[in-house]
Formats: C-alpha cells, sequence, structure tokens
C-alpha cells in the first residue's frame, strides 16, 4: 500500500505551489533566512547543543551510530521536498521550514475575521498564543521519549527504518515550534525552549503537558497504534492551529501536516499489517473462530480482540487529548482567531460563531444527554468529533481485510464516553458499547475491553528484534512496497555492532 493519497492531499492542499529555496549552509538549514537576524540565529544556535544533549539522552536507544535510510526535507515543495540517503541520527539536518507566505491572508476566524494576518504576536493574546505553541511543541518531543526503547525489538529493518523517521520527524516539530517561541516570545520564549528539553514523558515531578504523552508505548503494536490515533490528533490540532491568524504559526503548521502523513501511514499499515498477518495464519491453520484465542496466539500472531482491546486504549487516551468537550480555552483560542476549526476555510458559516450553538453529548443524572451548547464552547467538541470521524477511514480499510479473509470479526471504534479522564465523560464508566455502568462493573467488564497483563504479556513475548535484511517477525506481514520503492531486501537501518 502506498501512502494513503487522502493524507498527501489533505497536506497539498493547504500548500501554494511557491517553491522556497531552504539553505543547508547554515549550522541550521532554514528557509526563514535566520542568517539576516544575528540575534535569532546566535539563541537558535545556542539551543541546538542542549536539544543534541537531549537527544543523545532520550532519542532512540542504542542506535544513534547505526546509519538510518531516513528523508530529509530539502525544500517546502509539496510535489518534491525531501530527499533520501543514510545518515546516522545525530547528524540529521534538523530546521526550520515554513509554507510559503500567502500573500494578502486574512483572519479566517473569530471576531478578527478579514483583517489581515498577524506577521507579529498580538499583544493582547501573547500569552494564549505561547501556551498554545509551548502545548503542541511538548508532544513532539514526548512521542520520542515514549518510543526511545522500541529500536531494540524491531520486527525488521524496514519498521526499524520507520520509527527513526517519525522520530527525527518529532525532532524537526520541536524545533519548528521553537523557532516561533524564541523569534516572538523574547526571555519568555527562550525559557519555555529551555523546558521543552528539561519536562520528561512519564516523569512524576517533571511530566509532559497532556496525558497520552505520559503513557508507555511498551510495544511495537503500541506504536502503530499511536501513530495511527495519536498522530491523527497531531493532524487535527496542526490543521486547526494551521488556521491560525498568526501567520507564523499557520506556515509552520501548514509544512508540520506534509510530514505527518508518512506517520499516519505508518500506523495505518503497521495495524493493518498485524491484521494480515493474523488472518493469513489463521487461514493457513485452518482456524475461522476470531475468538479461538490460545489457538490463535500459538501461530505467534496476535488475535483480532487483543488488537480491539489495545485500540479501544489508544482511541481513548487520545479522545481525551481534545481538552473538555465545552472549554472556555477553546472558545477563547477560537474567537481571537488563534486556532481555527478543521478545515475552517471549507465550512459555510460566518466563522465567528456568536449565536452558533453545536450538538454535544453529555451526562447528566446519570443519562446520556444531547445538549445543544453555545458553538464557541463547543469547539473541542467539533474537532473531536471531526477526529472520530476521519479515524474510521483506516479502520474500515483493516476491516476489508478480515472481511476478504472469511473471517466474522469487524473493528469498531468504541462510544465516546468510553474510558476517558478528562471533560464530560471523565467521571462516568462507560462501556465500549455505550452502556452507563457502575464502578463494580466497569471492573468486572475491564478486561474485556482494555488489554490485562496476560494480554501484555503475550504481546511482549512476541517483541522480538528481526534484523536480517527482508526478514519480518511472524505477527507482521511485510509491506506492498519500499520505502522510496527500495527492494524488499533492502538495509534500511546498517547497525553499527560496536
Ligand atoms: N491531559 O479547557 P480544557 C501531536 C488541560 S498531538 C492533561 O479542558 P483546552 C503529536 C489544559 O491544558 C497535538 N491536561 O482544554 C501527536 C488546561 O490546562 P491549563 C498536540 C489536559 O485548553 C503524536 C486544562 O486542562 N497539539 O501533535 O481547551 C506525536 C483545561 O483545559 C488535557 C495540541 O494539542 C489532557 N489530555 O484544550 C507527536 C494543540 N486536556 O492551560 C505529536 C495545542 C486538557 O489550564 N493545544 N488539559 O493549565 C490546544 O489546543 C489545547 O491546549 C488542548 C486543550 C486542545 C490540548
Amino acid at each position: 500500500m502506498s501512502e494513503p493519497t487522502e493524507l498527501v492531499e489533505d497536506a497539498a492542499a493547504i500548500q501554494s505551489n511557491a517553491f522556497v529555496a531552504v539553505s543547508y549552509d547554515d549550522l541550521i538549514p532554514n528557509n526563514v533566512d535566520l542568517s539576516s537576524d544575528k540575534q535569532l540565529q546566535r539563541a537558535l544556535e545556542a539551543w541546538q547543543p542542549a536539544y543534541l544533549d537531549w537527544w543523545k539522552d532520550m532519542g532512540p536507544d542504542g542506535f544513534q551510530n547505526a546509519d538510518v535510510y531516513l528523508r530529509t526535507a530539502v525544500g517546502v515543495d509539496p510535489s518534491g521536498w525531501a530527499k533520501f540517503g543514510h545518515v546516522k541520527m545525530p547528524e540529521y539536518r534538523w530546521g526550520i521550514l515554513l509554507a510559503p507566505k500567502e500573500e494578502g491572508r486574512t483572519i479566517p476566524c473569530g471576531r478578527h475575521k478579514g483583517e489581515p494576518a498577524w506577521q507579529e504576536v498580538p499583544g493582547e493574546y501573547r500569552s494564549l498564543l505561547r501556551r498554545l505553541i509551548v502545548v503542541q511543541g511538548d508532544t513532539e518531543p514526548a512521542s520520542v521519549e515514549q518510543q526511545r526503547f522500541l529500536g531494540a525489538t524491531a520486527p525488521s529493518l524496514y519498521d526499524m527504518r520507520n520509527l527513526f523517521q517519525v522520530n527525527v520527524e518529532e525532532g524537526r516539530h520541536l524545533w519548528a515550534m521553537v523557532y516561533l517561541l524564541v523569534k516572538y516570545f523574547g526571555r519568555d520564549g527562550r525559557e519555555e525552549a529551555q523546558a521543552l528539553l528539561e519536562r520528561r514523558s512519564g516523569q512524576q515531578d517533571n511530566p509532559r503537558i497532556l496525558g497520552a504523552f505520559n503513557e508507555r508505548t511498551p510495544d511495537w503494536l503500541s506504536f502503530f497504534m499511536f501513530t495511527y490515533f495519536t498522530d491523527r490528533d497531531g493532524k487535527m490540532q496542526l490543521a486547526a492551529l494551521a488556521q491560525s491568524g498568526f501567520d507564523p504559526l499557520s506556515r509552520s503548521c501548514r509544512f508540520m501536516l506534509t510530514e505527518e502523513a508518512h506517520h499516519l501511514f505508518v500506523g495505518e499499515t503497521g495495524v493493518g499489517r498485524t491484521i494480515e498477518a493474523t488472518c493469513l495464519a489463521m487461514k493457513a491453520a485452518g482456524i475461522t473462530d476470531p475468538y479461538a484465542r490460545d489457538a490463535i496466539r500459538k501461530l505467534g500472531v496476535i488475535d483480532l480482540p487483543t488488537l480491539q482491546k489495545k485500540a479501544n486504549f489508544h482511541m481513548s487516551v487520545t479522545r481525551d487529548l481534545f481538552g473538555s468537550e465545552i472549554s472556555s480555552n477553546a472558545a477563547s483560542a477560537f474567537s481571537t482567531g488563534l486556532k481555527g476549526r478543521f478545515n475552517e476555510t471549507a465550512i459555510n458559516d460566518d466563522h465567528q460563531l456568536e449565536d452558533a450553538t453545536y450538538a454535544v453529548l453529555r451526562v447528566i443524572d446519570g443519562k446520556f444527554v444531547t445538549e445543544d451548547v453555545p458553538a464557541l464552547r463547543a469547539i473541542n467538541s467539533r474537532l473531536l468529533d471531526d477526529y472520530i470521524t476521519d479515524c474510521q477511514g483506516g479502520i474500515d480499510r483493516w476491516n476489508k481485510v478480515i472481511e476478504k479473509s472469511g473471517i466474522a470479526f469487524q473493528f469498531k471504534q468504541p462510544h465516546k464516553a468510553f474510558n476517558r479522564r478528562i471533560g464530560e465523560f471523565a467521571e462516568a464508566h462507560v462501556s465500549p458499547a455505550g452502556e452507563l455502568l457502575s464502578a463494580d462493573a466497569w471492573n468486572a467488564g475491564k478486561s474485556d475491553w482494555l488489554c490485562s497483563d496476560d494480554d501484555h504479556t503475550f504481546i511482549n513475548s512476541l517483541m522480538k528484534p528481526c534484523t536480517a535484511p527482508g526478514q519480518y517477525a511472524s505477527w507482521i506481514a511485510p509491506p506492498r512496497v519500499g520505502i522510496n520503492n527500495q527492494p524488499k531486501d533492502f538495509e534500511y537501518v546498517r547497525i553499527e555492532h560496536a
């Protein structure tokens, strides 16, 4: 399967065709004419060694000397923006890349709608804007930290390379946010940039800001689920920030979306190939019952109900990343024009929403109720609904693979209120089917809906490295096409045997 065109088009559609050359002669590659702003250049060059120290401490464990077949952005033209080659990760050229400026761009939403987009920080919204950039920036290094031990158990060199590609690009996304903080927010921006290298995923004293980024990514199935479901929150949030009236943020996010498409591809195909391996093994063994768990597991593949449980976890913690369904913060971000909705400019309304309402599902007196809420306060709820719709495409494609194998099983998204910690449903106990339960009933059902310790022990038992070129672990099928059309036995990672 090649990269989903849906995603590539999303990214391409929000870019203009103008090609902006990237300077690779500078210490920090960029297309923002960094060398003309000496103070900014010095500040970023001072941050760079701290970034590299963070990368060496918290980036992929044990593979810093390996030669990895990586894509590096060399321009921002959607039709040819990257080059491929073997690179040691600490030598990756992390740079600052903004999508081309759209002349005459105006603020697309909120009370300043139609005014020229801001090229400088609007003073009255400074702290809200900084907070949005910091939260976005914080997720990027967090995901690298979460995934840092996965190289050791990669199911193939192809997958290992994809992991490292995702990791270096999350590093570049951190650079994108740090550029904005350091260029536009003076001393407090520099302090925030430093703090982004100091928080640590899962650390008690100084954790990452958002919940899902403090969860563990203990195995490759988690990695694929994360890149399908949680990177998709990245897609939605970046698309909303790409609508920002603050033009440098909009341009940064537009280019980040181009890279994000590959991360979603890694997730969708990773889960898809896992399903394919399971279906093939079941067929070869003559097993048609997807719930014949022990017999299926003996084949060295992951049974479909366990995959569903894993997906349930990642969907629910990722839904929390949208914040409270009803949120005054989100109303402010929209009405100030700092953050739009998904596909804001394509929506047919007044883009100000002063009088509009939006239907929000809530739990009131122990029952689900749909309430019309002022649309401004329901911005997070709407983005979450758009996200849930956006998740379905890949799930349908997974289900086709199962259907073609003649196995009676379908992946389903759990009810919106299932296993939530943030927002309307944080206090409720709700099954994947959407029944409101007592705490006891929830506890009794939990191991049917989320992976148990036993499930994790089984998944872990499969996580054995497979590092011969062209070979794949039993639980995952090979990809249809190599990266950049490389042959099946291509050595995507040349591991240094120290
Ligand atoms: N965990 O009104 P509320 C990505 C906090 S992923 C912990 O409910 P708001 C990527 C919230 O910060 C995309 N805390 O929500 C993917 C606030 O705290 P403060 C990342 C949470 O503010 C994979 C308080 O609760 N980008 O790029 O409307 C790999 C009340 O807030 C959580 C963005 O998210 C949580 N889940 O919305 C790599 C975009 N949820 O400020 C990368 C930027 C809420 O009172 N961020 N809180 O201390 C935003 O737009 C908003 O900050 C949020 C929250 C949507 C996250």
